[in-house]
């Protein structure tokens, strides 16, 4: 029985990940930080299932705090590690750029440092970002393109990147890089576009909100499902010889466009008009007859509150490294995976937790 040691597990990845790995048998180690109130909702149905079989044990860390990483990793002696913890939130890299920068660097290689002085030779999988190419290059990035990063987030990205690359070079330790382009699902956090959007359109269908404020519209990513993500993490950390990949569905799409695809999926149709700041995403029509939402309302429209210090404009990966050399190939498109966000975020959105949440006003504040 292999076991892994998990940071960040309490996070959208290490949900995915830690459910992936127990049902293959995984004794799996993960940190949570010790927060004012319960952070472990995403993991809560694992920890009920697998706590008292002693299949998961969890341990509260900081990244920061080498010494409770380096006391894990020797009490533990893991065969794999995932290091997922980060402040993973680009536009608040900016608003807290120290902090952010200290857990992507010096977090990472505390953990290196840990596996390098300990006896057993744990391989180390390092979350590296799509954020690290910039969006200057129009081109599918693959493993081989150059970094240009553009936020405090992606400089420590690349830090992280590069530092495992150091050691698996200097120390032959198992290090690999999985630069893994965006990814979501329907425990995505709420204030990334896709989660907010997602939640948004369903409070709208329902009733519950008249409108969401979003940013830059004609931004284009390549969203992935984080299922089928985390599945490409550890198969890269089976392979023989450490190097790095890039995990893409090489298709991109704008945020508008995402837009219309959620909105879409309760039969509402949109049409933007205007630009710039005063695009406003308008009804056209309104087929569901669960949902009452007149024609010609304005349901989206730009607020500059969420626009960057700079943009990542377009982010487009080349998968043929992981499609051709493991076999990776991504279940879920981008219909499929809107589909499965707007089906969960209908049914939690109920009036109930709506107000729960604090109303839209105090929402649409940290969204
Ligand atoms: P996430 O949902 O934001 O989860 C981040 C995790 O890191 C959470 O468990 C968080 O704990 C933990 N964390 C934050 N600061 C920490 C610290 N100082 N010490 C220990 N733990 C800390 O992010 P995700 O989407 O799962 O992404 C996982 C990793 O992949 C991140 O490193 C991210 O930067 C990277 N990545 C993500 C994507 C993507 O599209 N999702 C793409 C490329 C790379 P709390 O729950 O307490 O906040
Ligand atoms: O959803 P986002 O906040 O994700 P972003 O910045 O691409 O970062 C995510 O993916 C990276 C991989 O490339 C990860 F490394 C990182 O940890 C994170 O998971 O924003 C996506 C795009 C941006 O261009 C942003 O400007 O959507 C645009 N956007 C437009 N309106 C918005 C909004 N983003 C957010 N969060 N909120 C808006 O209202």
């Amino acid at each position: 029985m292999k076991k892994a040691f998990i940071t960040g597990i309490s996070g959208q990845d290490g949900y995915y990940l830690s459910k992936f790995l127990l049902e293959k048998g995984y004794e799996v180690h993960g940190t949570i930080r010790r927060s004012s109130s319960i952070n472990t909702s995403r993991i809560d149905p694992l920890i009920a299932e697998y706590e008292k079989i002693e299949k998961l044990f969890l341990y509260y860390s900081d990244l920061l705090d080498a010494s409770s990483v380096s006391s894990l990793i020797n009490k533990i002696q893991p065969d794999e590690i995932y290091n997922l913890a980060a402040q993973s939130h680009v536009k608040v890299s900016f608003d807290n750029p120290i902090y952010t920068t200290q857990v992507g660097t010096l977090g990472s290689l505390s953990l290196l440092e840990a596996i390098r002085n300990s006896e057993k030779p744990s391989k180390f999988y390092q979350a590296s970002s799509s954020e690290m190419f910039g969006g200057v290059d129009s081109n599918s990035l693959s493993d081989a393109s150059i970094f240009i990063p553009k936020s405090p987030y992606a400089v420590s990205k690349v830090f992280a990147h590069h530092i495992t690359t150091v050691y698996r070079e200097s120390y032959n330790l198992f290090g690999v890089n999985g630069i893994l382009f965006n990814h979501e699902s329907p425990v995505r956090g709420e204030t990334f576009v896709t989660r907010k959007i997602t939640r948004a359109a369903s409070k709208i269908a329902l009733g519950l909100q008249e409108k969401v404020y979003l940013g830059n519209l004609d931004a284009k990513r390549d969203w992935g499902h984080a299922k089928d993500y985390v599945r490409m993490m550890w198969m890269i950390l089976q392979t023989d010889e450490p190097e790095d990949w890039v995990i893409a569905t090489g298709k991109t799409t704008t945020v508008r466009d995402f837009v219309k695809m959620a909105f879409a999926y309760a039969g509402i149709e949109l049409e933007f008009k205007g630009e710039g700041i005063d695009e406003k995403g308008i009804v056209v029509s309104c087929l569901d007859p669960k949902y009452q939402v007149e024609k010609g309302n304005e349901v989206v429209a730009v607020d500059p509150r969420y626009f960057r210090p700079t943009e990542v404009d377009l982010l487009i990966g080349d998968p043929t490294k992981a499609n051709t050399k493991l076999g990776w190939i991504p279940k879920y498109n981008l219909e499929e995976l809107i589909n499965e966000m707007m089906e969960s975020d209908l049914k939690l959105m109920t009036k109930d937790q709506y107000l729960k949440d604090g109303g839209y006003t105090i929402m649409n504040y940290f969204e």
